[in-house]
């Protein structure tokens, strides 16, 4: 949500943000106390820096790896979800469409549509152990799940390093405050140390021991109408709506022939996204070509990946790419059409103008907003494409890796 009451929305990662940039002692503040998250394999708070970058505990073998699935409270099970079935990603849908994250003020929740699941939970080498759910033994209804999908990144001076990414962690509402997510967490990591995997990347909105970097959300209104009437934008007091209407209106027309990506587009960009992350970040993901067809080739309302190929050579030399995670506005019955910037490469033309298309397009197609993080080169464009800053932070996190913390604009990996 746009950041339109300062004051009320500073959240307390912003407030200690803000302290330490007044270069005030915030260490009192930070030490939360986590009775599942201080028994975990992250670097603790200042401790952590004095550590060598690397693992915090060493990988285990084999036969140290617990063999067994850690205990479900009585009346639930484990359960997989088989994500290419239609029936159990409707399930897993309905699960997070009703129970996922929200804003402060739970005025929206994120719909992730089935389409963009099933995108979500599938790239090469995805396995169905590691979609896992909970259901209620009696009724059989999936209650809670996470997602653990394979990836090699490289971390600060760590070239390449296995790893899984985390996401979709939920828990059903009526299911809250019982340590099910703890326990949901403990045996995704048991299935992925099983694998052979000791390493993990996610984010969230919370503050938990330690983030290796904190980004934050911008908004760029498409449909400023529609924004403020859900709620989602205010109408500044020195703003009528038809002025704000103005302020935002893009043309129709993009300034550069971008077309969208298509499978002979494939090795290009492969090769245009892997130079620029290698190049650019301390955090990023080593994409195959095969990872870069599935994160990238164009799906309807899940992905769109716009390209420009050099006429000579039939190289990618610019790309721009957003994917699509509408939200359901609650109380209303309506939906909030987002576009969310994915991964952005300007070698043509100035960065502006590439992005500045990409809203164009998704102007086009019936996005009301625009958002992107202030990673990797965006925040050079946020202030000039008349992005507003958001009110929540992102946390990123690398589990059992001990690395110095890093700069927004370090970090090359957008997750979902
Ligand atoms: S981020 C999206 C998270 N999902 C939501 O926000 C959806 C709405 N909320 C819910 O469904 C529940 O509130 C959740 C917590 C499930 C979040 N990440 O069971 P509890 C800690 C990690 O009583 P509940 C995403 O998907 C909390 O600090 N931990 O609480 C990435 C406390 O621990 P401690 C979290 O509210 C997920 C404990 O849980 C989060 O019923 C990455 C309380 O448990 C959170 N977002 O359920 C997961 N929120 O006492 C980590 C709360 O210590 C992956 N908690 O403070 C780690 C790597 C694993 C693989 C490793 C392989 C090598």
């Amino acid at each position: 949500m746009e950041d339109n009451d300062e004051d009320k929305n500073k959240t307390a990662s912003t407030i200690i943000e803000m302290l330490k940039e007044a270069g005030v002692s915030t260490h009192s503040l930070e030490e939360k106390e986590h009775k599942f998250w201080d028994t975990q394999p992250m670097a603790h708070g200042e401790k952590g820096t004095e550590l060598p970058e690397g693992p915090v505990v060493p990988d285990k073998k084999p036969e140290e790896i617990r063999q067994e699935p850690y205990n479900m409270p009585a009346g639930f099970e484990w359960s997989t979800v088989n994500i290419t079935n239609q029936e159990e990603k409707m399930e897993l849908y309905t699960l997070l469409a009703n129970n996922y994250v929200e804003d402060d003020d739970s005025l929206f929740r994120f719909d992730y549509s089935q389409e963009f699941l099933e995108w979500a939970l599938t790239p090469p080498g995805y396995s169905n152990d590691l979609l896992l759910g909970v259901r209620a033994s009696k009724t059989k209804k999936l209650v809670a799940f996470i997602s653990a999908i394979p990836a090699n990144i490289k971390v600060q001076s760590t070239d390449q390093l296995k790893v899984v990414e985390i996401n979709f962690l939920c828990v059903h509402k009526k299911l809250r405050a019982k340590r099910l997510a703890p326990v949901l967490i403990k045996e995704i990591t048991r299935r992925v140390n099983q694998t052979g995997v000791f390493q993990a990347v996610y984010t969230a909105g919370v503050v938990l021991p330690v983030p290796v970097a904190s980004a934050r959300y911008y908004h760029r209104s498409l449909n400023p109408k529609k924004l403020v009437k859900v709620g989602f934008s205010r109408l500044n007091p020195r703003m009528t709506m038809a002025r704000m209407v103005k302020l935002y209106k893009l043309p129709d027309q993009t300034r550069s022939n971008l077309v969208p990506m298509t499978k002979d587009h494939v090795d290009g960009v492969h090769h245009l996204l892997t130079t620029y992350l290698e190049k650019n970040f301390k955090l990023h993901v080593n994409f195959t070509a095969e990872d870069v067809a599935h994160w990238l080739l164009p799906r309807d309302k899940v992905i769109n990946t716009y390209v420009l190929a050099d006429n000579n050579d039939g190289a990618v030399t610019d790309m721009v790419s957003y994917y699509h995670l509408p939200s359901a506005i609650l109380g209303l019955d309506d939906t909030l059409h987002a576009a969310y910037s994915y991964y952005n490469i300007a070698t043509s033309m100035p960065l502006e103008d590439l992005m500045r298309d990409a809203l164009i397009l998704a102007n086009r197609t019936g996005s009301d907003v625009f958002n992107a993080l202030n990673l990797m080169e965006n925040e050079s464009i946020l202030e000039e494409l008349k992005f507003g800053k958001g009110d929540g932070n992102l946390q990123y996190y690398v589990y059992n890796w001990n690395a110095p913390s890093m700069k927004p604009a370090d970090v090359g990996i957008v997750l979902l």
